[in-house]
């Protein structure tokens, strides 16, 4: 056992002003061991992939957007998938290597999926397009001004493996070393073909993973060492499991979804339920960790994330409650080795985490400034920490360079008081907002580092 430094500072209720009688208490410990190192392109978005039907919307051109992801991270990942990347057109000079059968895929997706929320205007309401060559060559100029990098969702549902080459090529041609792998499907563990029984919810692994080496044979024709990861799905985590056995370091990364709440349109996924802390996730954790231990070693992605899934849910997903659960949920998986999260969102979708406006224009969400406040520790060292607390605080920490970095989130509706002696002489980055359902007055700005968290509020104390 490693010597642990136990730095808190004992309280006393007494020298406590009135005004803070109900003020909860909250001890830090924070230990010497080394967790994790927080990749620098930790932080990703996820988009679904229809929406470079719009070559002009992943485009440098797009200044607003450029500087939104810029804001966010200058080596982030964005990842193009999504319900809509099962059902989408390719079309290149060779043509749109579409069967008929592929064809009524797409037009039933044209029709019925609600996705379509999750594009910019331009194509939500104009979903005849295909992505295009002319597409991804804007996407990598957007690339170069972002510093961002791709994860790019081959379609397995409503493309084969002929269509497969022949994006992959154009894809890998335009993106070069912007491009971070492909993967195979969105979610194929909840599509038909691989289920054994019309009644599985769930399908079975060997029959996705044999057109997955169909694929991946098929690309590599093209693109000799073309970069794959997966299998990217909804929730089988033994998928994941048995994938990392098979392809092991070639995989670029192993990759799984989790929306921590149930369906948007339910009530009972309110902003209490999200700021409980309980999810899939210690679950999904352990399985993460022995599915990179199986592989030999392959680090584990969160490609698709969000609060609720179907789109979200009002007031909750799209509200200042997002951005404390994010910060959380991210450190979070930072502290456990994680290669990175992305979060799931596009168009004026509920819980995106930057909003594509109905004149064209870019807005940011409260979720996005809950990113920010996590993106302070990438390339961070993250250490143990615990904290005791009679309410829901938690902590994070970290060292960066000479620099200590603790954070703390209070999701609590009471005030904190924090005794730490860990960071000494502390500045500090606030998250705050006027409440926890605000959607608007969200800021993340550096001040002075106060001894006592607001509630519904998180800081992340920065000193030496
Ligand atoms: C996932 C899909 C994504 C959806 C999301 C949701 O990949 O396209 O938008 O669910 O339900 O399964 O919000």
């Amino acid at each position: 056992m490693r010597r642990r430094t136990f730095l808190s500072l004992a309280f006393s209720a007494a020298a406590m002003p009135p005004s803070f009688a109900k003020t909860t208490r909250v001890a830090v410990t924070v230990g010497d061991a080394v967790l994790a190192t927080m990749p620098r392109d930790f932080n990703g978005l996820s988009y679904e992939n229809t929406q470079l039907y719009n070559p002009n919307y992943f485009s440098p051109k797009n200044t607003a957007l450029v500087k939104a992801f810029r804001e966010l991270s200058d080596s982030g990942v964005l990842r193009l998938g999504g319900s809509l990347s099962n059902s989408c057109r390719w079309k290149s000079e060779t043509g749109t290597f579409e069967t008929p059968a592929q064809t009524t895929i797409i037009e039933e997706g044209k029709a019925k999926k609600w996705e379509w929320k999750l594009c910019d205007p331009s194509v939500r309401d104009h979903r005849d397009g295909a992505i295009t060559p002319a597409a991804l060559s804007t996407l990598r100029g957007f690339c170069d001004a972002t510093g961002w990098r791709v994860i790019y969702g081959l379609d397995c549902n409503a493309g084969g493996a002929e269509r497969a080459r022949d994006e992959a090529a154009h894809v890998a041609a335009a993106l070069g070393d912007k491009l971070l792998a492909f993967q195979v499907g969105n979610e194929a563990d909840f599509l038909p073909q691989y289920r054994r029984n019309p009644t599985d919810k769930v399908g079975d692994f060997e029959l996705y993973y044999r057109d997955y080496k169909a694929f991946v044979a098929a690309v590599r024709q093209a693109v000799t060492n073309a970069p794959f990861a997966g299998p990217d799905t909804a929730v089988a985590m033994d998928w994941v499991d048995e994938f990392g056995k098979r392809e092991g370091k070639n995989a670029v990364f192993l990759s799984s979804h989790l929306y921590d709440m149930g369906p948007g349109n339910d009530p009972n996924q309110n902003a209490e339920r999200l700021l409980s802390g309980k999810s899939r996730l210690p679950d999904q954790i352990a399985q993460a960790a022995k599915a990179a231990a199986d592989s030999g070693g392959v680090p584990f992605r969160l490609t698709e994330v969000n609060s609720c899934y179907r789109g979200g849910r009002p007031g909750v997903s799209d509200a200042f409650a997002s951005a404390l659960w994010v910060a959380d949920m991210m450190l979070k998986r930072a502290a456990v080795g994680w290669a990175g999260v992305n979060l799931h969102g596009g168009g004026d979708g509920i819980y995106t985490p930057i909003e594509a406006t109905a004149d064209g224009g870019t807005a940011l969400r409260p979720l996005y400034y809950g990113m920010q406040f996590a993106q302070l520790f990438a390339g961070a060292e993250m250490l143990t920490c615990s904290v005791a607390a009679d309410s829901n605080v938690t902590g994070y920490a970290a060292r960066k360079g000479k620099a200590k970095l603790l954070a703390l989130i209070n999701k609590s509706p009471e005030p904190a008081a924090i005794a730490q002696s860990w960071v000494k002489h502390p500045h500090a980055v606030h998250l705050t907002a006027p409440g926890l359902d605000a959607k608007t007055g969200v800021t993340l700005r550096t001040g002075a580092a106060r001894g006592v968290l607001a509630a519904y509020s998180a800081a992340v104390l920065i000193g030496t």
